[in-house]
């Protein structure tokens, strides 16, 4: 049976001549955009998961706008879920933009009843994902993408706020429950049981699938991660940060995409970076010309891993140092005088520690969902060989395992690139 999907008055979805229409009432739009309304160039251009998205180009600038379906697009009408979601990333939006400005799109113009949302159009720009699977470089991606996560997680986070405001936080996104529900099951839960959505490289994948359902260590660490999930709110996470939520230029970064924003354990959008990352590592073996022939690009695909954190801890802990009115958490008076100073000190070190591990966990669970749950990269996707592709995923399952089960086994991220080159030539038994 067919769910009933429920949406308010006014909701309809924008196909290009009623988009055409609607922008053309609006004068600021009308202005941007420049020239003739019929003689605008609008493309629907959506690739992922969930919503509907136009290009919208006029004699002027152009203008993106993204479009909440009442439903989850990757699966139809029998999935629904909330237009609410566009309201938590426009919150979303605002808020990165606030703290990281110039590394989110700006926003145009935002329509509640529409849940849609039009901002500028990014060009040259190209999904980061896209980018990294044609082994393009992008040379200011870990300065800006250290820039984002330093600033928006520590100045949403206890460090920075006061109590109340921090709350304030918490209440704001509380109700975006629906995409957290959807984390919960797709990333904490199914890859570990039987389900309806898995699918994987079959049959070469069957006996690592398995083993994941018959693992008892990994059942154990990936509960103690979704319990962090949904318990923690640290900072505003933005709550999908793999590489298909970037958009670069070798100039220029925007995060885009935030409609999972939560408040959240920060491990989690560094996990999904250092994740994806990763995944694109061991996907290279896929898109290479011949054998060899991308080992530079997976040279940077590593630097870009390693920098990712050590840039964002960097930048975190200069931020923590410098704070000059700090947040509720850590309260100054109890950290008075030079001895107080080290101590505190220490604590910032040992507190970066902890959200090292997370990350690592987060990374882990975020590379298994990817080759065994409902949504998959196309990193790995669009190896056509399976028996490449399993290759591929196998070796990232290996190394996920390790990362969640056994954080230990890598004291820094330089062991986490180590790991992932050593398995390159590994051969795994596939089924
Ligand atoms: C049903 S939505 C599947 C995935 O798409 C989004 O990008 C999120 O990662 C979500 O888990
Ligand atoms: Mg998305």
């Amino acid at each position: 049976m067919t769910a009933v999907l429920e949406v308010p008055e006014g909701y309809a979805p924008h196909d290009v001549e009623s988009l055409r229409g609607y922008l053309a009432e609006i004068d600021g739009l009308r202005q941007v955009l420049g020239g003739d309304p019929a003689a605008w160039t609008i493309e629907e251009v959506g690739d992922g998961n969930l919503n509907l998205v136009f290009k919208v180009r006029g004699s002027g600038a152009g203008v993106a706008v993204k479009q909440a379906l009442p439903y989850v697009r990757l699966v139809g009408e029998s999935w629904p879920l909330p237009l609410s979601r566009a309201h938590y990333e426009h919150l979303a939006l605002s808020q990165e933009g606030r703290h990281a400005p110039g590394l989110v799109p700006a926003i145009l113009h935002y329509d509640a009843d529409l849940a849609l949302i039009v901002m500028e159009l990014l060009e040259p720009h190209v999904i980061l994902r896209r980018g990294m699977i044609a082994g393009t470089v992008y040379p200011r991606f870990v300065e800006d993408i250290t820039t984002f996560t330093a600033e928006t997680l520590f100045h949403t986070s206890d460090l920075a706020l006061a109590a109340a405001d921090k709350k304030d936080l918490v209440a704001a996104f509380a109700g975006n429950s629906a995409l957290c529900k959807i984390t919960e099951d797709l990333i904490f839960t199914e890859p570990y049981m039987i389900a309806d959505n898995n699918r994987w490289t079959s049959p070469q994948l069957d006996p690592y699938a398995a083993r994941l359902r018959a693992d008892g260590d990994l059942k154990v660490a990936i509960s103690r991660l979704k319990l962090r999930f949904l318990g923690d709110a640290q900072a505003l996470i933005h709550g999908d940060l793999h590489t298909g939520s970037i958009m670069v230029t070798e100039a220029d970064t925007r995060v885009i995409d935030p409609e999972f924003a939560v408040m959240g354990p920060m491990g989690f959008d560094l996990g999904a970076l250092v994740a994806n990352l990763l995944l694109n590592y061991f996907a290279q073996d896929g898109h290479e010309e011949s054998p060899g022939a991308r080992d530079d690009y997976r040279a940077w695909v590593l630097e870009t891993t390693e920098g990712v954190w050590a840039g964002f801890r960097a930048k975190f802990l200069a931020l923590w140092r410098g704070a000059a009115a700090a947040g509720d958490g850590y309260p100054a008076a109890l950290f008075q005088g030079p001895l107080g100073a080290v101590r505190l000190d220490q604590e910032r070190k040992a507190y970066l520690d902890r959200l090292y591990r997370d990350t690592l966990g987060f990374g882990a669970a975020k590379m298994i969902r990817r080759i065994v749950g409902l949504a998959h990269n196309i990193d790995l996707e669009w190896i056509e060989d399976p028996e490449v592709r399993a290759r591929c995923e196998a070796r990232a399952l290996t190394l996920a395992r390790e990362m969640m089960v056994n954080p230990g086994a890598f004291p820094s991220i330089g062991d986490v690139a180590e790991a992932a080159a050593g398995l390159r030539g590994w051969e795994p038994r596939l089924g």
